[in-house]
């Protein structure tokens, strides 16, 4: 069976948990402990990051490199187009999306973590068990580590991070004014990339990623919250229904989350 190393907060490992499930594929998620488990990561696949999939002795880091390996591995339920221009746009959004998206998202999820305390709390509620902990930990070192290495998340970055996602959640309303997909008359790589990635945006309602209950359907706010990218969610919330698998029902390796969040 095909095995997913991944964190379950992560966007990307999320943007190949999306792609799996719309290709319909069976797959068992391998959760990578922080630090420690990323050497073994490094040992298996030459590089320290979430996802990486192994399919028998096939193993492929990086999302893009596991959709594109997935599209020809298993090409039933195709997620790139056949037209020229289609696939074109496509692959440009993907790629587009991965950097903007995915890195901003990420430094505005910090912003909103460091100002927010209830945001804080429910991401790492008291009771947690020590998996929990040890993938979110303290913040915002830890999380740090856990979304993605990297420089500039002091105020500045992360408000040029907020207009910008702003910009983005933009465009894509408008892109989806009078169509149901971003490409193509059906889900492409480009919709299950920017569905995917923008679970840290604004976690979705259903149970799908196992984190708390009261962090679902709650995120960023200035975004999660604004009505003007109302069009935008209800598209991720709809991909989300109709192609996402659910969770099996299984005890929660989150645990138990605070009673109450308000996010202003
Ligand atoms: N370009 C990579 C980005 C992957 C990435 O940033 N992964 C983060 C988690 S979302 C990670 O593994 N961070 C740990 C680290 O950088 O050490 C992809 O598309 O897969």
């Amino acid at each position: 069976m095909l095995e997913l190393h991944q964190f379950e907060l992560s966007q990307y490992s999320e943007k190949v948990r999306l792609i799996l499930d719309y290709k319909g594929l069976e797959y068992r998620k391998v959760e990578v402990t922080p630090g420690v488990g990323q050497i073994e990561l490094l040992q298996i696949s030459g590089q320290r990051q979430v996802p990486v999939l192994k399919d028998g002795d096939t193993v492929i880091a990086d999302s893009t490199e596991i959709a594109l390996y997935l599209e020809k591995t298993y090409p039933e339920k195709p997620i790139l187009p056949v037209d020229p221009k289609e696939r074109g746009l496509c692959l440009l959004i993907e790629e587009w999306a991965d950097e903007s998206i995915g890195t901003k998202g990420r430094k505005a999820l910090i912003g909103a973590l460091n100002r927010n305390q209830n945001f804080r709390t429910a991401l790492l509620p008291n009771n947690a068990p020590d998996f929990f902990r040890s993938v979110v930990g303290a913040l915002p070192g830890d999380l740090l580590d856990i979304l993605g290495s990297g420089v500039g998340f002091g105020g500045d970055a992360v408000k040029s991070a907020m207009s910008g996602l702003k910009q983005d959640l933009e465009a894509l309303s408008l892109m989806l004014t009078d169509r149901p997909y971003l490409v193509a008359d059906y889900p492409t790589l480009a919709d299950l990339t920017v569905a995917g990635l923008s679970m840290i945006l604004k976690f979705p309602e259903g149970n799908y990623i196992d984190l708390p209950d009261s962090l679902k359907g709650k995120g960023i706010p200035g975004l999660a919250d604004n009505m003007a990218y109302e069009r935008f969610f209800e598209w991720r919330d709809r991909i989300y229904t109709d192609f996402r698998k659910p969770l099996l029902a299984s005890p929660s390796t989150t645990g138990q989350a605070p009673t109450t969040i308000q996010i202003d």
